[in-house]
């Protein structure tokens, strides 16, 4: 029995759907573990493209099980959104989806105590305003937690939203006191019915997702983890304070999902051939030059925008320091090299290879926003390479400066590159493993 993990050493959006895309069809079970539905991600299936942001990549294809972990915060309305959007188009998922009933529920006082926080002078992270934050605290301070399977106590769950909303109430007053922007306050018997509709929706879904991983496990399917967001976002080896609220390292399998990681044998860790980032936070090698300049270039280039929110991507520099440091906190096996194509017609081509910091260098990633904010990179140039390389389909289809680039990524982060990626379709692949 072998479980793979597809898991991103930045800050997100490396392209990890079409890394899972090229998989799907060698597995039984897609699962996620961590965060809710502020992960965007496009899928292609039938010549359609669907925006998703809390289902796994996994439920376009018929023979796979795509189980949303325990691990997951779920906002009801959105997970119902995106299934029907899918039925519409004729996926069947009755049989296919599996909901934990551990998974904790994001309501709308959660979005608003996001928004309420986002909106204030300061202290802002740059969130995607999905209430992921504020349900994670309630999950982890445990007083105000509601999961899945309360849903289907009416009585105990009406109880619970009448003891919780009024301190909601409360809390979101004393947010929006001071604040440009106020707020509705909630009732708890309305959202104890809308609540309780959406139930009677969410139940053919809903079961115990760690006994049917286990399970799947024990008879030898093949299982593949997607993590959510960057392993620079996760909240313990993040750019803490500026990450998300859960464990997008592989780390998150165990606890999010409840398989022991060590069913895991293969963890795939996927970069881009630069960086981005959305949101706040440092970000040492991110391209400040202009509208003209290289980060602006690559911002067009690559669509670097949020899939979930549509914010313009903070863009940057292949950060090796990073990467290094995330790739051993994975345990990555090999890495993956996405959206090389985006790179094409620069003059030159800059890796970040060292930190200076307070007139000393280092190669070690300071994972604090404070530490890492004082940081400059140290930068090796390398040529660039004019070819269009999006019908490479060999390595030595491509130009020997993007050989060299590619190369000079492996060595530094010293992990071998399993696949190039100079395209967003399944065919604008190089394997190279
Ligand atoms: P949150 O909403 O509490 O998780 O935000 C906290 C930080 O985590 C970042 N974050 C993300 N970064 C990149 N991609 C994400 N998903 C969407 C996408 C983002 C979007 O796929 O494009 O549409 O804007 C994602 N989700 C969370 C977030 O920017 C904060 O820095
Ligand atoms: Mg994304």
């Amino acid at each position: 029995m072998t479980a793979t993990c597809v898991v991103g050493l930045q800050w997100g959006d490396e392209a990890k759907g079409k890394i899972v895309d090229l998989l799907g069809e060698q597995f039984d079970y897609v699962v996620r573990y961590n965060g809710g539905a502020n992960a965007g991600h496009t899928v292609v299936a039938g010549g359609r493209t669907f925006k998703l942001s809390l289902l796994p990549t996994g439920v376009i294809r018929p023979n796979v099980i795509s189980v949303i972990g325990n691990g997951v915060v779920v906002y009801p309305p959105r997970f119902l959104e995106e299934v029907e959007q899918l039925q519409r188009h004729g996926f069947d998922l009755s049989r296919t989806l599996a909901l934990s009933d551990h998974a904790h529920l994001i309501f709308p006082y959660h979005i608003e105590e996001d928004r309420l926080a986002e909106s204030g002078s300061e202290g802002q992270i740059g969130t995607t305003g999905r209430g992921i934050g504020p349900c994670y605290q309630d999950k982890v301070g445990r007083r105000c937690g509601i999961r899945v399977g309360e849903l289907f106590h009416p009585e105990h769950f009406r109880e619970r939203l009448a003891r919780i909303v009024p301190f909601k109430n409360r809390l979101l007053a004393a947010i929006a006191n001071g604040h440009p922007t106020s707020f509705q306050p909630f009732d708890a018997e309305a959202l104890a019915q809308e609540y309780l509709a959406y139930a009677e929706r969410l139940k053919p879904y809903v079961t115990d997702t760690c006994r049917l991983l286990q399970e799947a496990a024990r008879q030898g399917k093949r299982i593949l983890f997607e993590a959510a967001q960057g392993s620079l976002l996760d909240v313990d080896h993040g750019t803490y304070p500026y990450v998300t609220s859960s464990s997008s390292l592989p780390a998150g399998i165990w606890s999010g999902a409840g398989l022991p990681t060590r069913h895991v044998t293969r963890i795939i860790g996927v970069v881009k051939a630069y960086t981005t980032r959305v949101g706040q936070g440092p970000f040492p090698t991110e391209l400040n030059d202009g509208p003209e300049g290289y980060g602006e270039r690559i911002r067009r280039v690559g669509k670097e925008y949020g899939t979930v929110t549509g914010r313009p991507r903070r863009c940057g520099w292949f950060d090796a320091v990073a990467v290094r440091y995330t790739a051993a906190l994975a345990g990555a096996d090999e890495i993956t090299i996405m959206l090389l194509d985006v790179l094409s017609g620069l003059p030159e081509v800059k890796i970040c290879v060292e930190y200076e910091r307070d007139g000393e260098r280092t190669v070690h990633f300071p994972s604090d926003a404070y530490e890492l904010q004082r940081c400059r990179p140290v930068y090796e140039t390398l040529p660039g390479w004019g070819e269009d390389i999006s019908t490479a389909r060999r390595l030595a289809d491509l130009p020997p400066a993007a050989r060299r680039y590619v190369d000079r990524i492996a060595e530094l982060i010293g992990l071998p590159v399993s696949i190039i990626s100079v395209g967003p379709d399944r065919e604008q692949t190089i394997r190279l493993a």
